[in-house]
């Protein structure tokens, strides 16, 4: 698992020579889940390729889900996972790793701390980054953003694109005993994909994310609101009135003139910007509206259930109180969606 473009798939074709396709573009490649066997010494290894995180075109809910429901198939037909890949480009510069390490903390939510020790994050791209480069942004890995995992017993591993290198890592991970994940065993004990830990931590994120678009969107306002003169206008602009009448009005003018016609420009810019950043901010909303119907959907389901199955009468007045009350506390949006979840059923 991993970031899209971290290098998932070549690693599989690097080991196990699958002619998996691989992309070579900005827009993500592995679009669903892909597996590919090999047999290293007595072992016979499925390898399990995933579409990345930060897909370019699926939205992460859709990968989540993706990722949890085969995770909850394999579990169900009685096979666990030896070990668990996570792939990170050492070239990351600060802002790229962050999120990297947005996805990484998703993907430590969907293994649990349990499996941490089952878990190996594995760096590519090392021949794209000057040796020293590698080794300090590595340093600050260790003993940042991955430290918790490997305080967990999570390993970190080089790999070096070569069919050696990725044999070690995967002989490694062999020598463990096998392991269920945290959603696998969430899921079986019958919570749905919101109700797990990485569900939680994908909720949290995806709030976040709408938070930081209202506030992109609020500050855009306010500049296109008010535009504000860069340093360079203000100095051109004072130049202007400081110039003396022997520099002749034709000249002032031509500098107004060019002086507007950026401004406009700026501001052309600063729209779409802004019509952008909302229309970011309404999808969000719309998927946290969508997926807060579907958690009081399931409550709901749940009390009628609770109020089906009891017989004391004092125990169906507080049920059907309390569904009344969470009904209340819905959003009209939530209502709409609710009833139309109840309709279908
Ligand atoms: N230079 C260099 N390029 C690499 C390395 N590993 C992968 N690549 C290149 O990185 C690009 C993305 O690799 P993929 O294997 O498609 O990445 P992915 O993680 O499967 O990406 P998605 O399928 O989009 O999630 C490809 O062009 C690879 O050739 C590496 O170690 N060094
Ligand atoms: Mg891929």
């Amino acid at each position: 698992m991993g970031c899209t473009g971290s290098g998932k798939t070549t690693f599989i074709n690097c080991v196990a020579n699958a002619g998996l396709e691989v992309g070579y573009g900005p827009q993500s490649c592995t679009s669903n889940i892909q597996t590919a066997s090999i047999r290293l010494g007595h072992a016979n290894i499925t390898l399990i390729d995933t579409p990345g995180f930060d897909h370019t075109e699926l939205p992460q809910a859709e990968i989540l889900k993706l990722i949890a429901t085969f995770l909850r198939k394999t579990y169900s037909g009685g096979k666990k996972l030896t070990g668990v890949i996570f792939f990170h480009r050492i070239f990351e510069n600060r802002m790229q790793a962050g999120i990297s390490l947005q996805t990484f903390r998703l993907f430590h939510k969907l293994c649990g701390d349990d499996a941490m020790k089952n878990v190996t994050i594995v760096t590519t791209m090392w021949d794209t980054v000057a040796p020293q480069t590698g080794e300090d942004r590595l340093r600050e890995l260790q003993e940042n953003y991955f430290k918790p995992a490997c305080d967990g017993g999570a390993c970190i591993a080089r790999h070096h694109n070569t069919p050696e290198s990725a044999v070690r890592i995967l002989s490694a991970l062999l020598r463990l005993p096998s392991k269920a994940l945290r959603i696998q065993d969430e899921l079986h004990e019958g919570k749905t994909i919101p109700q797990t830990d990485a569900g939680y931590e994908f909720d949290q994120q995806l709030q976040q994310k709408c938070t930081q678009q209202q506030c992109g969107v609020n500050k855009l306002k306010k500049e296109l609101a008010e535009p504000e003169q860069s340093p360079e206008t203000s100095a051109r602009v004072d130049g202007s009135s400081r110039r003396g009448p022997e520099e002749g009005d034709e000249a002032t003018g031509r500098h107004r003139q060019e002086d507007v016609e950026r401004l406009r420009d700026d501001l052309q810019t600063l729209r779409q910007k802004l019509q952008k950043t909302e229309a970011e901010r309404d999808k969000l909303q719309r998927d946290l509206s969508q997926r807060h119907s579907s958690h009081l959907q399931n409550i709901l389901k749940h009390m009628m259930n609770i109020n089906a199955q009891s017989s004391e009468s004092p125990l169906r007045e507080v049920v059907s109180l309390v569904a009344l009350c969470i009904l209340c506390c819905c959003s009209t949006t939530s209502l709409a969606s609710l009833a139309a979840g109840w309709s279908t059923d």
